[in-house]
């Protein structure tokens, strides 16, 4: 049989730890495929999608800072259209298809680490952002009531507030610690708490004391927000787990296999992660 591929394309992309994820599915359902890592930078994504196959490859995720193009040069379903992004693409006969699996991967992960989290009728999540996006259409078809949102440019949290409606609530980034006590949910999508970036400025001690906190940042695994909540006694959802959740859904569409996020799984991405930080 011919060995099938899918990869990740991104810019950067060599941080990546898909590649560790899909091999062990792969190695451990026995199926004969690869996954790769594609550093592609802008101005040549659009030829990448386009000759995908020709590429060798049947079908791929996309991250920073293409998954909007994504949308635009493949046939996206309802969902990512929704998101306004894509980030697994995979081929439906001679058609490109796209879907967005963040989503599932960011609530998919909130429900595995901290169960009954949905009873929180506020939430706050910083950041406007291509992963913001993904939380907020999350958190919102969840039925969460309200959604305040922070981002140091408010144009760009209003301009999620236009797409999704007035449950979103822009605010502005001077206004977090006034909000942070009615929010039972607190969320990162920035960049901030990432190896090689500042700290989230937060003080945690005003939120609730049921409250959960995720983080998207997985590099390092525990960012000073997490490590904050934790010492706080609050419960917490790490940016490790949305990456393995979000991964499931692409692995079967290219695949034709669902396979799921283990204990051993989580381990053998953590070690590695722990290895290179
Ligand atoms: O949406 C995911 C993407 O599918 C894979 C990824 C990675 O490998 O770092 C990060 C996220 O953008």
């Amino acid at each position: 049989a011919t060995k099938r591929a899918a990869c990740l394309i991104g810019w950067p992309a060599a941080h990546s730890r898909s590649p560790l994820i899909h091999h062990y599915w792969l190695r451990q359902l026995g199926i004969e495929g690869g996954y790769s890592i594609e550093a592609v930078p802008p101005e040549g994504f659009a030829e990448f999608v386009l000759h995908l196959k020709s590429h060798g490859y049947i079908g791929a995720n996309v991250t920073i800072p293409h998954k909007e193009r994504a949308l635009q040069l493949t046939e996206p379903d309802a969902r990512a259209r929704a998101v306004g992004a894509a980030n697994t693409l995979y081929y439906d006969g001679e058609v490109l298809r796209s879907t967005n699996t963040d989503v599932e991967g960011f609530i998919g992960n909130l429900d595995a680490s901290a169960p009954g989290w949905d009873r929180t009728a506020h939430a706050l999540v910083l950041g406007a952002g291509g992963s913001s996006r993904a939380v907020v259409f999350g958190l919102l078809e969840r039925g969460i009531g309200r959604i305040a949102l922070a981002n140091r440019s408010i144009e760009r949290a209003q301009a999620l507030r236009d797409l999704f409606g007035d449950r979103v609530v822009p605010i502005a980034w001077s206004d977090i610690p006034a909000a942070l006590p009615g929010a039972g949910l607190l969320v990162n999508t920035t960049s901030l708490g990432m190896k090689g970036q500042p700290p989230l400025p937060i003080d945690l001690s005003a939120l609730p004391a049921d409250a959960v906190v995720a983080d998207l940042v997985y590099v390092p695994l525990e960012t000073d927000l997490l490590a904050a909540a934790k010492a706080r006694g609050l419960r917490t959802a790490d940016g490790l787990g949305m990456l393995l959740h979000q991964a499931v859904r692409g692995f079967d569409l290219w695949f034709g296999a669902r396979p799921h996020v283990t204990a051993e799984l989580r381990a053998l991405v953590e070690a590695d992660l722990l290895g290179h930080t």
